[in-house]
């Protein structure tokens, strides 16, 4: 079983994308276990976005992820991270697939609707930036033994 962290990106709620693109990720079969809506300040942009720290984007990724509120999540499944991401679809939407939330709901790199962690690593990290340990529930869906058997 892993964990990813998702963030419906500012763009998103402001397009009224937020049930949207957590339908997909649900009903993928994924399980969330943690969800909130905040805004993201500066310092936590800066924590969450470091590997991009130096790049040419850097300055106008942070000022977008804090622009406006977000909705992070938590997921759980088997293998969260690649279905997340896959479901998402490419970095940028002119490369995204057609059925995927970028391909199907974005057109601009820079507002690509939502971020999914890429590894295991990133993904605990991430998680324990956004959420103290007990915002998170473990629990089992009835339906569980259909979808994550
Ligand atoms: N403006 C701009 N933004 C970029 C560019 N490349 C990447 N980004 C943004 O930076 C974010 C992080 O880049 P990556 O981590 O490489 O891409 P990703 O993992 O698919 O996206 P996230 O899930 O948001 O981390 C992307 O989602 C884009 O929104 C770029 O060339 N220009
Ligand atoms: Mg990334």
């Amino acid at each position: 079983m892993e964990r990813s962290l998702i963030i419906v990106k500012p763009d998103a709620v402001q397009r009224g994308l937020i049930g949207e693109i957590l339908r997909r990720l649900e009903q993928r079969g994924l399980r969330f276990i943690g969800l909130k809506l905040m805004w993201i300040d500066r310092e936590l942009a800066e924590r969450h976005y470091a590997e991009h720290r130096g790049k040419a984007f850097f300055e106008e990724l942070l000022s977008f992820i804090t622009s406006g509120p977000v909705v992070v999540g938590v997921v759980e499944g088997p293998r969260a991270i690649e279905v997340t991401r896959k479901t998402m679809g490419k970095t940028d939407p002119a490369e995204a697939e057609p059925g995927t939330i970028r391909g199907d709901l974005a057109l601009s790199i820079a507002q690509n609707v939502i971020h999914g962690s890429d590894s295991p690593e990133k993904a605990a990290y991430e998680i324990s930036l956004f959420f103290r340990e007990d915002e998170l529930v473990s629990y089992e869906r009835a339906i569980d033994r259909w979808i994550m058997g």
